[in-house]
C-alpha cells in the first residue's frame, strides 16, 4: 500500500514527531512526568496519529526502528529544552522491543551514566498474552534502573498471576474505565478494586484520559497516584510543554 511504501522510506527523525503530555502527581501536587507520543508526517506534509500507522509499521517489521527514532529524538529534545533530568518521562514500546533486547540497548545507548532511572517503559497490556519470555526481559529493565508500566490496564489478558510474575513498578488504568467514573457507581467500585490489587501487587496506579474535575475528585478518594488527560493539558510539543511546566512550578 502507499501507507507501507511511505514508511519503508521515511521513519526517520525528521518525519517522526514528538508530543508530550504531563503526568499529574496527586501526592506531591506537580508534573514531574510525561508521556512521549509520537506522529508521523506523510509525504504530503499531513500528521499522523499512530492508531493509523502503528499496524502497518508492525506489518513492516520496522517495529524497533520507530521505538529508536522516537526514543533517541525525545532525549534529544528534553536535552535541547533544558528538560533533560528534571522530569521523568515514558515511552510506548513493542511486545519485540522487549523480547529482542531493543529496549534494553536503547536504554544504555541513550542513557548513560544513570540516567535510565528517568525513563519509564509503557507496554500494553494486551499484548502480554504471549510474554513468558518477556518476564525475564522486563526483569533486566529494571535492573537497568528504569521503571516499567503496563498500559490500557483492564483492557487485555493479564491475571493476577501475571502481575505478580512480571514485576512491573505501575498500571495505567485505561481510559474507558475512567469515563463517567464520577457518575457511576460500579465503574468507581471497579477502579477502587484495581487500585486495591495494585496496592497490594506494591504498583503505583495512573489513571489515562482524565477529562473532567469530577473524575479527579474521585479519583483522589480512591487513593490513585497519577492523573493524566484532557483535563491537565493535551499531548503537546516540546517547546509548549517547557512553557506548561514553568507555568505549573
Ligand atoms: O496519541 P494518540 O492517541 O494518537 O496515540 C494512540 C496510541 O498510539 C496510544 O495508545 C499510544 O500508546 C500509541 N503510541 C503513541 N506513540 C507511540 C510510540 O511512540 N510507539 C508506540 N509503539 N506506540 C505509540
Ligand atoms: O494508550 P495511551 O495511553 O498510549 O494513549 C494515549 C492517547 O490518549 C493519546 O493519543 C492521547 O492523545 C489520548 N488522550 C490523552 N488524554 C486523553 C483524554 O483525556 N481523553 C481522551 N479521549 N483521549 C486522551
Ligand atoms: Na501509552
Amino acid at each position: 500500500s502507499m501507507l507501507s511504501g511511505q514508511l519503508r522510506r521515511g521513519i526517520n527523525s525528521r518525519r517522526i514527531i514528538c508530543h508530550y503530555q504531563p503526568l499529574y502527581n496527586l501526592r506531591t501536587k506537580t508534573y514531574d512526568s510525561v508521556e512521549v507520543l509520537c506522529r508521523w508526517t506523510n509525504e504530503d506534509g499531513e500528521l499522523v496519529r499512530p492508531d493509523i500507522f502503528i499496524g502497518q509499521v508492525e506489518k513492516n517489521e520496522q517495529t524497533s526502528e520507530l521505538t529508536e527514532t522516537v526514543f533517541r529524538k525525545a532525549v534529544h529534545e528534553l536535552k535541547s529544552a533544558g528538560l533533560f533530568g528534571k522530569i521523568r518521562f515514558a515511552i510506548n514500546f513493542f511486545p519485540s522491543d522487549i523480547s529482542n533486547g531493543t529496549a534494553k540497548r536503547l536504554i544504555e545507548d541513550l542513557l548513560p551514566e544513570q540516567h535510565a532511572s528517568l525513563v519509564i517503559v509503557e507496554l500494553t497490556e494486551q499484548e502480554l498474552g504471549h510474554i513468558n519470555s518477556v518476564v525475564e526481559a522486563i526483569l533486566m529493565i529494571r535492573q537497568e534502573d528504569s521503571s516499567v508500566a503496563i498500559d490500557d490496564f483492564g483492557t487485555g489478558y493479564s491475571n493476577f498471576q501475571h502481575l505478580e510474575k512480571l514485576s512491573v513498578d505501575a498500571l495505567k488504568i485505561d481510559r474507558s474505565f475512567i469515563f463517567g467514573i464520577d457518575k457511576n457507581a460500579l465503574r468507581s467500585k471497579l477502579v477502587g478494586s484495581i487500585i486495591d490489587i495494585a496496592k497490594t501487587l506494591n504498583l503505583k496506579v495512573i489513571a489515562e484520559g482524565v477529562e473532567h474535575d469530577a473524575q479527579l475528585q474521585c479519583l483522589l478518594a480512591l487513593g490513585i497516584h497519577y492523573s493524566q488527560g484532557f483535563l491537565h493539558a493535551k499531548p503537546m510539543p516540546v517547546g509548549e510543554l517547557k512553557h506548561f511546566l514553568g507555568q505549573h512550578r
